[in-house]
């Protein structure tokens, strides 16, 4: 991992992985996409076919060379003056300590996370009345997402690799709410590079974004929704679980959580012959993200065998020691995934023991066909997209 992240080789690395691209792989794709029997799926459309590969190339490719924080998520290069009148710049203070507690205080301690002061965006519809950062009105709703990115990359900033436009589609679908806030955590990082930011340091960040939205911005926490997608997805679940084992002081319960392609888990306890794993490996683009790295990096102090025993780190694993009661005490909950993911058998373990907590009622879990890691945010997967849209905003009630 990262073995060309030194120059002259890293650039060498990259020429390679892009002429190559533009002239074997590109044209390889486009061929056997052109021919229907040959396709990943026989849905598929040549641009979904060619969208999956160069995203998985592009992790990939990071992941040998290198992977900095990104503007917005690096506290020296925040960007505090966006130049847009329908994003506003928040920062918000660290989760007080009296907040911090149980087995997350101890992995806090173990690796040497502390509260710290982060920041998040706040979105709303280009050209709608009303400043983004505005106090929230009587009753209002809101809608607080967490960025995937594999806790390594990409950013709360909704420009270039944001979630900009999935921000900007949904709330142009909404009727009763007017704004979403993008909150920002800090990455991780691993070996070769100096370690930062294990868990549960993400964690602290959603916390403390979640306080921000109730006690500076004012809303109610029953009118709040939290939504994550892929990594942003499990810190979404690990936020809400927080809550709902250790009930911390002026942080009540949000209304309503929505989780887009959750990593339930980061080791692959769903393994062997017949496993989603290895039969939807070729429809799926994440699998660098199962290099290690990631997990290395999420883990910090605690032991290998964690990301797959620790439901902190992967709630969804076949090797945790006890599954029941992991989510008692969860709000009502969307989850949509694709059929076409590697990690669907894991989404499918994580969804019986959720239901068997909180019950069916509270559970809407959607499986759509043929779609692939994290659809809903990825402009280039219609219609699945603004359909799984359009169910969630009626699902939350934002018509
Ligand atoms: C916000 O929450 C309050 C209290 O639960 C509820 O009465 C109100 O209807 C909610 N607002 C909206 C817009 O649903
Ligand atoms: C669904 O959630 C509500 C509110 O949290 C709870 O009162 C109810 O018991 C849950 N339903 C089941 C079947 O557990
Ligand atoms: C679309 C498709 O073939 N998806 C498959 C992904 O893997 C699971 C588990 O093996 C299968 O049940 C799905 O059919």
């Amino acid at each position: 991992m990262f073995g060309f992240r030194n120059q002259p080789l890293r650039a060498v690395y990259f020429t390679y992985v892009v002429v190559t691209g533009i002239f074997l792989r590109l044209p390889y794709c486009f061929l056997r996409a052109s021919i229907p029997s040959l396709r990943t799926r026989p849905s598929w459309t040549l641009k979904r076919e060619i969208m999956t590969d160069v995203m998985r190339n592009l992790i990939a490719t990071l992941l040998m060379i290198r992977i900095r924080p990104l503007r917005a998520e690096d506290p020296k290069r925040f960007v505090t003056n966006p130049p847009t009148e329908h994003i506003a710049y928040t920062r918000y203070e660290p989760i007080p300590e009296n907040l911090i507690l149980g087995e997350v205080k101890g992995l806090g301690d173990l690796n040497r996370v502390r509260p710290e002061p982060f920041c998040g965006y706040w979105i709303k519809l280009k050209g709608a009345a009303g400043k983004p950062d505005e106090k929230a009105g009587p009753d209002e709703k809101v809608l607080m997402h967490l960025h995937g990115g594999g806790y390594i990359a990409t950013s709360s900033y909704p420009e270039g690799d944001g979630c900009g436009n999935f921000y900007h589609d949904l709330l142009s679908q909404c009727t009763s709410m007017r704004r979403i806030f993008s909150c920002g955590y800090r990455l991780s990082t691993s070996a070769p590079f100096p370690a930062t930011n294990a868990f549960p340091a993400a964690l602290f960040d959603a916390l403390a974004g979640y306080y921000h939205l109730l006690h500076v911005a004012g809303f109610r926490a029953e009118n709040v929704s939290i939504s994550g997608d892929s990594a942003g997805g499990h810190l979404a679940l690990a936020l809400t679980r927080y809550i709902a084992l250790y009930r911390p002081a002026g942080l009540p319960m949000p209304g309503r959580l929505v989780l887009l392609s959750p990593t339930v888990e980061w080791e692959i306890t769903h393994d062997g012959p017949h496993a989603s794993f290895g039969r939807n490996l070729s429809s799926d683009y994440c699998t660098p993200f199962f290099w290690g790295y990631v997990k290395r990096s999420l883990l910090g102090n605690m032991p290998d065998e964690a990301a797959a025993t620790s439901p902190w780190i992967s709630p969804g694993s076949l090797r945790l020691r006890e599954t029941q009661g992991l989510f008692k005490g969860l709000p009502k909950t969307y989850v949509t995934v694709g059929d076409a993911e590697i990690l669907l058998d894991a989404y499918r373990t994580f969804r019986d023991r959720l239901v068997a907590d909180i019950g069916e009622e509270n559970v809407t879990y959607v499986e759509v066909m043929d779609a692939t890691h994290d659809f809903v945010t990825q402009d280039w997967h219609e219609p699945e997209r603004t359909n799984s849209m359009k169910e969630i905003v009626a699902w939350a009630g934002w018509l």
